[in-house]
């Protein structure tokens, strides 16, 4: 039986259950919350010294990083196959994948903050809970984000090269769904998997109007919602509350984000 250490609505998370749903895998649920910082807890850090979901657990080993986790899982349960056998395709999947670590994951997540769930972290908090809060990040690089992301929302001077970022990757994606069907070649991927999430935050945030000069995306996208990986590893977890504060803050801030993406 695999352990997942996963949240509801954290976009890595999201990655690896759509693998196992792929694969039809069960596993055993470790929820946190991540607003009560369950993932700084010592006991969890020892697990994954990073301090964030995702960890799995399988067959007493324990892996993190959401990318290393569908490589591995792609591995050890290899029906139904999530990675290209061509070389070529192979290295593409590859490239769409590291980029999420290379501060795509990062732009989705300042976006989410200064949009959104920086309410959650401010709520009820006097400034020094909510600095014991943002001082809780293991990565300084994060906390710093972080802290200025929930401090200043679309102030924030991460805010607007975060939303150039999902810009480019909206446009990468495009021209590549163009010449096919899928990410990184002729068939669904860990590419696609990984990318769901994002696209959905995006939805989610109110920002669907960047899909309208989109079609490729959008077909891929309906593609991507009617399999069932996506009920099973993403709707049965959605958080009812943070959907809705999505919602009504990126209502509230879509002409701002507009301006932005007009600028360019
Ligand atoms: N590169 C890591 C990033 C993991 C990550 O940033 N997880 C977020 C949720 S999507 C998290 O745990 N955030 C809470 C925190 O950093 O305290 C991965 O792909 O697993």
């Amino acid at each position: 039986m695999i352990e997942l250490y996963h949240n509801g609505m954290s976009t890595c998370s999201q990655k690896v259950r759509i693998t196992l749903a792929e694969k039809g895998r069960e596993f055993k649920s470790h929820h946190f919350n991540l607003r009560a910082r369950d993932q700084h807890n010592p006991d969890y850090i020892a697990l994954n010294p990073n301090g964030v979901v995702p960890t799995i657990v399988h067959e007493g080993k324990v892996i993190y990083e959401s990318a290393v986790i569908d490589e591995y899982l792609d591995t050890v349960f290899p029906n139904p196959s999530l990675r290209p056998q061509a070389p070529y395709e192979r290295a593409k999947m590859r490239i769409w994948v590291k980029q999420l670590d290379e501060g795509l994951h990062a732009a989705s997540a300042t976006i989410s903050a200064c949009i959104a769930f920086r309410y959650q972290f401010m709520e009820g908090k006097t400034s020094k809970q909510l600095k014991k809060t943002l001082d809780g990040y293991v990565d300084p690089n994060k906390r710093a984000r972080m802290t200025e992301n929930v401090l200043r929302g679309v102030d924030s001077a991460f805010f607007k090269p975060a939303i150039q970022r999902i810009v480019k990757m909206l446009d990468d994606m495009e021209a590549t769904l163009s010449d096919g069907l899928w990410l990184a070649g002729n068939s669904y991927s860990l590419a696609d998997v990984a990318f769901t999430p994002y696209v959905n935050r995006v939805v989610h945030l109110q920002q669907d109007w960047l899909l309208d000069n989109r079609p490729q995306i959008r077909d891929w996208f309906e593609r991507i919602c009617a399999r069932p990986s996506f009920k099973t590893a993403l709707v049965d977890w959605f958080i009812a509350d943070f959907i809705s504060l999505m919602r009504e803050k990126g209502l509230e801030n879509r002409e701002g984000v507009k301006s932005i993406v007009g600028e360019n």
